[in-house]
């Protein structure tokens, strides 16, 4: 068998494998339950030529692949077949432990390299991969590794999304390496078919990106149709259809596909001979023998892609549910096989009952085949997965404390101290910000480690001896990637960076900058970056209505929420620049951790798993506790919170804070202290930390393990019954409302809950009641009848 030969037979397995996996999945495995999953048998096939001449034949073990969400049949099919995905995890396809519906690093086996599930967001971290890519290469890092190819496979509906756009854009202006998108040019969205002429504009606006552009339109069969007597009439009638008819033709099949040819060209000469000389079946073959499909084509434009690095937009045309009876059907997106129609293609296969899984069932050449498999150049090396040591943190970082500061002004020394210090750990540290660089406070890391940039580029400002703050010199040496206002592409490449031990076996540290209300901008991509467990810190600043009369379009309110609720990331709010120190010494070595460890028995946290951190952090100025940041204080911080103002045994009210509303809070329980002398003061820095763990162990004693007990409930175990409690945030008081129902205290929760006041902070303080009369109003509500004696103070 040559080479092609063994690639169709391996493309016929690969949509057999994947049609019978959905199908076991939908009317065998489920049969018992009713439930009807989407098919996706359709969008899989529409890619299994392409998947085929690429895991076959066209990748190497170095290239990364985006998997196009709806492809993950054919991509478990695959693996299954190069030995990766076992039997167990393809039978139980989308059940409990079993193969996931799109691809997954963190939940399959097989091998991922991105996951993907939400559209548009795959196609962009190849770019990023790519940046990051040429970022360690300008290091010198990962130099022995050969550079890989980043490629996605994007439905064509798919490039609807918004922020494939941003990311192009992006990759431009980096000088974009080593990318290859190609699209499923199936002319089919889930909805309908999409507009005509689509294809020239995906090429105006790839080529407008500075990208090659390969229309793999007309498959071998075709182009050698096209030569025969007649074939130009063929040709133009094929490149005159419009796409509803083509597609309507392709799931009629050869009776109608001849029929209609006949009717429209069959008087011109030639080519009614052309037709005719074909059966229903081979004239089925040649009209759907389109570019996407033709394994020569596909071979040839993957090779001679390969001889270069610039970015490839690959348009190849396919047929949404090639080779299945749903072929064309423009209802097809969730569309299911019948069993008779899986019968019937089972019968075509070769494939026998009980031998559905089987690799080579119903395979000529098995010898050969098997040859084949063994030396797929991509599964070359055993493990493509790659992992990266640990990068020692400091045992503390640094920080100059000032009588009044804000954290993000600590943020930024901080940050300032680490690429002073220098050192292994500053050298792996890389900072990123979309055009918020300066206003995050990032400034004074930036003029210490500059700008990354693949060639030296000057500041000309510093050049022309103009005073500034500011160098914005960039170089292949540089640590700081600067972006574009696009948060989804901030998100994205805090994504890709965050997987470089992962993928390129190199440790990065990066840093991601941005205000606090734009985390919802790009909310999605946050999302899949901890998803597929990318690791980063991202600080955010300022926050809550804490940017005062500047900002009232720029406040947060549900972002305290979002980090709380936010799987895999870790978010904290200090109040205090000594907090903030404590945290990020934690939080570098946190994104690091990969254990797979119990609980740590002590707060009940995953701390041993790691994950990625989020620090919401204020540009406003308070005043700083003179304090030694002890181990014992610096562990209570970093676990959630820490006694401001210890209760005494009979307190009757405890007040509870997070974050910028400190001031306010200690004013409120010094005032309040003059009669309730037991008051305490609960200084929260991470009430999803807090959360996180009273769950946890809540979870544990309920399975049996008496002795769980989580920070929260041990800080606030002393508590009298009777106590009350007033929690107070510059957020959403959700944030904290909970806390009472650790151990049943009444609890009366302040925040934040509308949106895009403007005023002074005090102002907006007192219209939402989180300054301190609104806190001691609110414990006195919880006491009636007592009124606080210097209430007028405030
Ligand atoms: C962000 C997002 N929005 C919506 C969806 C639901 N969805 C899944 S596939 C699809 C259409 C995809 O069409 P196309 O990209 O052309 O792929 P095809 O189905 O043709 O293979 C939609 C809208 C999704 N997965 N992600
Ligand atoms: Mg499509």
């Amino acid at each position: 068998m040559d080479k092609i030969e063994i690639l169709a037979a391996l493309e016929r397995k690969v949509r057999w494998l994947a049609t019978w996996m959905v199908h076991n999945a939908n009317h065998l495995r489920r049969s018992d339950d009713g439930l009807k999953v989407g098919g996706h048998q359709a969008s899989s096939a529409s890619l299994s030529t392409i998947m085929t001449a690429l895991y076959f034949a066209a990748l190497r073990p170095e290239d990364r692949v985006a998997v196009k969400p709806h492809a993950s049949p054919n991509f478990h099919a695959i693996q299954y077949l190069l030995g990766a995905q076992s039997l167990d995890k393809i039978e139980n396809f989308r059940a409990f432990g079993g193969a996931q519906s799109y691809p997954s690093r963190t939940k399959d086996v097989d091998d991922v390299d991105f996951s993907t599930g939400s559209v548009g967001l795959g196609a962009a971290q190849t770019i990023f991969a790519s940046l990051a890519q040429d970022y360690l290469r300008a290091k010198g890092l990962g130099a022995d590794r050969p550079e890989g190819k980043m490629i996605a496979l994007v439905g064509d509906a798919e490039m609807d999304e918004g922020n494939i756009f941003e990311a192009l854009l992006e990759g431009w202006k980096h000088g974009l390496r080593n990318t290859w998108w190609v699209i499923d040019y199936n002319r089919q969205s889930l909805d309908a078919v999409v507009r005509e002429g689509l294809w020239e504009r995906f090429e105006a606006i790839f080529r407008s990106f500075g990208w090659d552009v390969v229309i793999l339109k007309h498959g071998s069969l075709q182009q050698a149709a096209f030569a025969e007597p007649g074939g130009d009439a063929l040709r133009t009638w094929i490149d005159n259809c419009p796409n509803q008819l083509y597609s309507a033709l392709t799931f009629q099949g050869g009776a109608a596909w001849r029929k209609r040819l006949l009717d429209d060209i069959g008087d011109q000469g030639p080519v009614s001979k052309l037709i005719e000389l074909r059966s229903d079946a081979e004239l089925a073959e040649l009209m759907g023998n389109l570019g996407g499909h033709d394994l020569p084509s596909l071979l040839e434009a993957f090779e001679a892609a390969r001889s270069h690095d610039r970015p490839v937009c690959f348009i190849a045309y396919t047929i949404k549910g090639f080779g299945l009876p749903l072929a064309g059907h423009k209802d097809n997106h969730a569309g299911l096989l019948t069993p008779a129609q899986v019968e019937g293609m089972r019968a075509q296969m070769g494939v026998r009952p009980g031998r559905e899984w089987e690799p080579f069932e119903g395979l000529a050449g098995e010898a050969d085949l098997r040859r084949f498999l063994e030396n797929v150049p991509f599964r070359a090396r055993a493990k493509r997965a790659a992992s990266a040591t640990v990068t020692a943190v400091p045992a503390k970082l640094d920080v100059e404390l000032a009588r009044e500061m804000s954290t993000q002004q600590g943020f930024g020394l901080i940050m300032r101290n680490i690429a002073k210090t220098g050192g292994e750990f500053a050298d792996r540290v890389v900072t990123t910000s979309p055009d918020v660089t300066v206003s995050t406070n990032l400034g004074g890391w930036v003029n210490a480690r500059s700008v990354f940039a693949r060639q030296n580029l000057a500041d000309t400002f510093k050049a022309e001896r103009i005073p500034s703050t500011f160098v914005w010199d960039a170089s292949p040496k540089g640590q700081h990637v600067e972006l574009g206002i696009a948060e989804m592409n901030l998100f994205l490449m805090l994504s890709a960076f965050g997987l470089s031990h992962a993928i390129f076996g190199e440790r990065l540290l990066p840093v991601g900058t941005l205000y606090d209300p734009f985390i919802e901008r790009g909310l999605d991509a946050l999302n899949y970056a901890c998803y597929q467990d990318a690791r980063f810190i991202l600080a955010a600043t300022p926050s809550g209505v804490t940017l005062a009369p500047e900002g009232g379009a720029h406040q947060s309110i549900a972002t305290p929420l979002i980090g709380m609720a936010q799987d895999g990331l870790a978010s904290f709010e200090p109040a205090f620049v000594d907090e903030l120190a404590a945290i990020m010494r934690f939080g570098f070595d946190y994104i690091q951790r990969d254990g797979r460890a119990e609980p740590d028995p002590s707060t009940w946290l995953r701390d041993a798993v790691g994950g990625s951190i989020y620090l919401r952090l204020s540009t406003r100025g308070i005043e700083q506790p003179q304090r030694a940041m002890d181990e014992g204080l610096a562990a209570d911080v970093v676990n959630g919170g820490y006694w401001m103002r210890r209760p005494g045994p009979n307190a009757q009210l405890v007040i509870v804070y997070q974050g910028a509303v400190a001031p306010e809070a200690i004013a409120a329980t010094g005032l309040l202290a003059e009669d309730r002398r037991d008051i305490g003061l609960l200084a929260v820095t991470s009430a999803d930390r807090l959360h996180a763990g009273w769950s946890a162990a809540l979870r544990a004693r309920e399975i049996g393990r008496p002795n769980a007990t989580s920070h929260v409930e041990r800080v606030l175990s002393e508590l009298p019954r009777h106590c009350q409690i007033v929690t107070v945030i510059d957020g959403h008081p959700a944030t904290l409302a909970w806390i009472g129902s650790v151990h049943g205290h009444r609890t009366r929760a302040l925040g934040v809950e509308h949106f895009g006041q403007t005023g002074t902070i005090a102002d907006l303080y007192r219209h939402f009641g989180i300054d301190a009369a609104g806190i001691i109003r609110s414990a006195e509500a919880l006491f009636p009848g007592r009124p606080a004696r210097h209430l007028s103070v405030v």
